[in-house]
């Protein structure tokens, strides 16, 4: 045996290259956090490899760490049959002329067949199709490859499509692969292009052996081997052991049984496999999360074209409109001079014409909260679009640096609820206090004083009615007190009426500049309303999936983490 060669063996199946459990099965369970992550984010044909690799790798080491499954594979007549047989020195598998010789895998064990039996169930051998190597009857010859599992399988280049799919299936699942090749056809495109190149994660589970040496002339194998050493650095498979063998001669497999053997012993080769599978699958993952997530939801302030929107949608700037006429229809009458008022109260209030204040107690009803609370004018068409539009911008600003799936995922969360929208935003609308329920109490004290100057001015009106009344009946005549030169009646009802025009024309500007202020208040509720609604609708489910994408980019760090 070449201390060279098994040098390389020892050096890829063991230096530096073990696998610890512990960490294999927090990989793996990073990857499961990562499918959880995703789970409805992503196209379920995006992660079927993951599934895949999390389903087999937990059968996989429930079921025996203390077996290798070893396949054998390659190409019709390379001699896999014969290998098989050699290693386990008994005719198990047909060795046939007719091509192609094996159609179903055999599996030969090593050691009792009991501990086996259910990870060979799970590979699907048939029991017809097993053999045991029991080392009791052996004597110690065989206690060596105690463990080794070893399956001689169909041709992958067969005629038959079942074989190829039988080979398939089967290097989804064993531990270690040898490639068999035999010096004619150790160049085919096919073992290349379709295994090995697929193969380059697993090169710590791979090894590659070229069978009937003995066919070719001594001088001739060494460059051979060099040739095929060639090919497989092509395939990214450089550092994978080459042995060449040569199956009708019992010493022609010794560098394969010494590997063997130490690969048994080991009890590396599952942790290796299952190390590459995860490698394989967090490659394939790697392009379906940001290379850093997002930092949150931009643009999500008070004065985004979000927020900006969802208030012209919701009819904001009309209903702060009418707060700005409701206050000063409602000064009016509470300030104007009292002989008008009355014709004020037969305008209607701005307010009230929309139905606002709305359903009062916050909407506790469920029952009434499903109904469109108020009659402010619905979102016209370019209103509808301009939140559309808006929505779109958060959705895409959010996404930005995601991959495209993610993007997708966010734009639909941005979308979800769109449809809620118009009654949410009239329920905010409706529900929000708009400051004028309370009338402030200058508006009293300005309205009594209208009072007194209006009584005074009846009590003038009423004192001078009497007086001629009395003069037209020829009755004593009042001793009417004077103001200076006038009559106090006449001072009076005059003083009274200029009094009360007066008050009535000072407070104008008065009410108007604080029905601005009323204004002003009311749009300011009323913003915050509506952005929580836009918060609630829009910007929750779109922080739902970046988070969502947080927890997948964190999970596949940490599965990638060897
Ligand atoms: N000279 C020589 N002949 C071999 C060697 N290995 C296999 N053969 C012969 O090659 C032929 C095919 O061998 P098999 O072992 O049936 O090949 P296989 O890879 O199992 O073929 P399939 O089952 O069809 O995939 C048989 O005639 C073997 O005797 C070898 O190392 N040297
Ligand atoms: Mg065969």
């Amino acid at each position: 045996m070449s201390p060279n060669i098994v040098g390389r063996v020892r050096e890829a199946l063991r230096g530096g290259q073990r696998v610890d459990p512990d960490a294999l099965i927090a990989r793996l369970a990073a990857v499961r956090r990562f499918l959880e992550a995703a789970d409805g984010q992503l196209p379920d044909t995006q992660l079927v490899p993951a599934h895949t690799l999390v389903e087999r790798a937990g059968t996989r080491l429930s079921l025996s760490r203390d077996h290798t499954v070893v396949a054998l594979a390659g190409a019709t007549g390379s001699g896999k049959s014969s290998l098989f047989n050699a290693l386990a020195r008994f005719e198990l598998s047909p060795v046939g002329v007719r091509r192609p010789t094996t159609g179903v895998a055999h599996a030969c064990v090593w050691g009792p067949l009991d501990g086996a039996t259910r990870l060979l169930d799970w590979t699907g051998v048939l029991p017809r199709h097993r053999f045991v190597r029991e080392s009791a009857l052996d004597g110690d010859d065989e206690s060596a490859l105690h463990g080794l599992v070893l399956l001689d399988l169909p041709d992958f280049d067969s005629v038959q499509r079942s074989h190829r799919l039988e080979v398939d299936r089967l290097l989804g699942l064993v531990d270690l692969v040898i490639w068999v090749v035999d010096p004619q056809k150790y160049a085919d495109r096919v073992v290349h292009s379709s295994y090995l190149r697929e193969f380059h994660r697993h090169r710590d589970v791979t090894l590659v052996v070229l069978n009937q040496a003995d066919r070719l002339p001594p001088a001739e194998l060494p460059r051979v081997l060099a040739d095929l050493r060639r090919l497989l650095d092509a395939d990214g498979l450089d550092g994978v052991p080459l042995l060449a063998t040569t199956a009708v001669d019992p010493g022609g497999i010794t560098e394969l049984r010494a590997t063997l053997e130490r690969t048994v012993a080991e009890r590396q080769a599952a942790l290796l496999r299952l190390a590459g599978d995860v490698d394989t699958v967090v490659a394939g993952l790697a392009e379906l999360v940001a290379a850093e997530p997002p930092a949150g939801v931009p643009d999500a302030g008070p004065a985004s074209g979000l927020n900006r929107a969802l208030a012209g949608a919701a009819g904001v700037p009309a209903v702060a409109e009418a707060v700005e006429g409701a206050y000063r229809h409602r000064a009016a009458a509470s300030t104007g001079w009292p002989l008008v008022r009355g014709w004020r109260r037969l305008r209607p209030d701005p307010l009230r014409r929309l139905h606002l204040p709305g359903p009062t107690g916050g909407g506790d009803d469920p029952a009434e909260s499903l109904v469109a609370a108020t009659s402010v004018p619905d979102p016209t068409a370019a209103q509808r679009s301009a939140l559309g539009l808006a929505v779109r911008a958060v959705a895409d600003r959010a996404g930005a640096d995601l991959p495209d799936a993610w993007a997708t995922a966010v734009t639909t969360a941005a979308r979800s609820r769109l449809g809620d929208l118009p009654d949410a935003l009239d329920r905010a609308v409706a529900q929000t206090d708009l400051g004028l329920d309370r009338r402030p109490a200058w508006w009293r004290i300005v309205g009594g004083v209208q009072w007194l100057v209006t009584l005074a001015a009846v009590a003038g009106l009423g004192w001078l009615a009497l007086g001629y009344a009395l003069r037209a009946l020829g009755l004593p005549a009042l001793d009417n007190p004077r103001v200076g030169e006038v009559p106090l009646p006449t001072v009076l009802l005059l003083g009274g009426l200029l009094a009360g025009l007066l008050v009535a024309a000072s407070t104008r500007p008065v009410v108007r500049w604080a029905a601005r202020r009323a204004r002003g208040r009311a749009e300011k509720r009323l913003a915050l309303a509506v952005g929580a609604v836009g918060q609630e609708h829009v910007v929750e489910p779109v922080r739902a999936v970046l988070a969502r994408h947080g927890q997948a980019w964190q999970a596949l760090r940490d599965a990638a983490g060897r």
